[in-house]
């Protein structure tokens, strides 16, 4: 059974935000697809959300190295206005104490419970940003014994350091990780 993971497609990641990923709103759109096509099939669909707390350690001023974002309960940290939330979503906050970053979803989470208990041994991942909570995510996944694609249309990067994304994605197909474009997507 395959399930559409959908990563941290808040607002504060998208431009306007706090920590923009340039174009991070430009998935939204494919990524609706694959969230109608998973839902007409009742497939599980998995939202992430970055929810952290207003003095959490990876912020600038808590001695981190990010700008505030994704603060609990704030409209940055809301999904994207346009992201449509399936009927059937399953809702996994993530970095939510002080203390701890998580890039991956599954840190710290039941995301994996989650995804056993509904049969999953595939995942589709998409979302923001590549370099960091995708690529950390996929990681995981693999780790865990999931079968990974990746949709090129789907994802984007922050490049904190240019190339960033593209050692991401090289990073994740060494891993074991299928990175192409939709057309590509798996049965
Ligand atoms: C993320 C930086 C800090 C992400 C989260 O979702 O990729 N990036 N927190
Ligand atoms: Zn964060």
């Amino acid at each position: 059974m395959k399930a559409l993971l959908v990563v941290d497609i808040q607002n504060d990641f998208c431009p306007g935000g706090t920590l923009a990923v340039n174009g991070g709103d430009d998935i939204v759109e494919p990524v609706n697809r694959l969230i109608e096509s998973f839902a007409d099939s009742g497939l599980p669909i998995v939202y992430t959300r970055d929810w952290h707390p207003p003095c959490h350690s990876s912020f600038k001023e808590f001695g981190g190295i990010w700008p505030a974002h994704c603060v609990a309960g704030t409209p940055g940290a809301d999904f994207h206005p346009n992201l449509l939330i399936a009927k059937n979503a399953v809702v996994i906050s993530k970095a939510c104490k002080v203390e701890a970053d998580a890039y991956s979803g599954f840190e710290g989470t039941n995301l994996d419970s989650e995804l056993k208990a509904r049969g999953v041994d595939k995942v589709i991942v998409t979302g923001l940003a590549t370099d960091y909570c995708v690529k950390n995510t996929v990681l995981d996944a693999l780790e865990l014994g999931y079968g990974v694609f990746v949709a090129d249309e789907c994802i984007k990067a922050v490049n904190v350091h240019p190339g960033d994304g593209s050692s991401a994605v090289a990073e994740m197909k060494q891993a074991g990780a299928v990175v192409g474009p939709l057309i590509d997507l798996p049965d």
